[in-house]
């Protein structure tokens, strides 16, 4: 083979080795990072990344700082969905990128930004993540993590009053007027864009178990299509 097929066979390689993404979306506290986490586990030899929707809230102006018990963070609005979107593209591309690091106490993404490098596999994870379909046209599995309300909510509350030092009354108050609202409203119906629902999160383990070996057989059939489509596009240069 001579050089200059070689290099065409580099470039060709290059251009078609894009990320197998996975989308794991599911009502707030219902497991999809304890998902993502243990998935990710599970794939080594491969490098994988995980980027939160929650890396793309819309800053809060000072006005709605104000009255941010007012503010609806679970409704599709609340997202630079269109960053996510233009990350996606350049990750997609095997471009690295920076993504905003938002900060849940202030509201805002703060310095420094997150380096996120070209990966094999991108896990996307939020509770609107299967929201837009620009979004999931970049997936190649969906995946919703179904969990109990009660269990939700009660997460919820220890997260807020213990990780995000929240007073339990406005907890409450946010929940019932926006989150269970948003999840009826918008996250709930995105399940049916799922090609896998989990049902009791992270703690099912047998279905876990079970994403992971089909995301292994899915990505080895990945990584046959990109060489089948090298061949196609070397034959089709260099008429072998
Ligand atoms: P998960 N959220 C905040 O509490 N503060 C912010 O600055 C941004 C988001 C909450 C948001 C949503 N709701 O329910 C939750 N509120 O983060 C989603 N109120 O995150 O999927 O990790 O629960």
């Amino acid at each position: 083979m001579d050089s200059q097929m070689a290099a065409s066979m580099d470039a060709a390689q290059m251009v078609l080795k894009v990320p197998f993404v996975i989308g794991v979306a599911g009502g707030t506290a219902s497991g999809k990072t304890t998902v993502c986490d243990m998935i990710i586990s599970q794939l080594q030899n491969q490098r994988v990344v995980l980027i939160s929707q929650e890396a793309f809230y819309h800053p809060l102006t000072a006005e709605q700082l104000e009255k941010v018990h007012e503010h609806n963070f679970d409704h599709p609005d609340a997202f630079n969905t269109e960053l996510l979107l233009s990350c996606m593209e350049e990750l997609k591309h095997g471009r690295g990128i920076n993504i905003p690091n938002y900060d849940f106490k202030l509201h805002r993404s703060v310095e420094p930004a997150r380096v996120v490098n070209p990966s094999d596999v991108i896990i996307l994870d939020g509770i609107l993540i299967l929201h837009d379909p620009r979004l999931r046209d970049f997936m190649n599995m969906k995946i919703f993590v179904d969990s109990d309300s009660d269990v939700r909510l009660a997460r919820r509350i220890r997260r807020d009053t213990v990780e995000r030092n929240r007073n339990i009354l406005n907890v409450l108050d946010q929940y019932s007027k926006h989150v269970k609202p948003g999840f009826e409203d918008f996250i709930r119906p995105t399940k049916k864009y799922a090609d896998v629902i989990i049902p009791r999160g992270a703690d099912n383990d047998v279905a876990i178990d079970l994403i992971v070996q089909h995301i292994r057989t899915k990505l080895g059939q990945h990584d046959l299509c990109k060489i089948y489509s090298n061949v196609f596009v070397i034959q089709s240069t260099f008429q072998i």
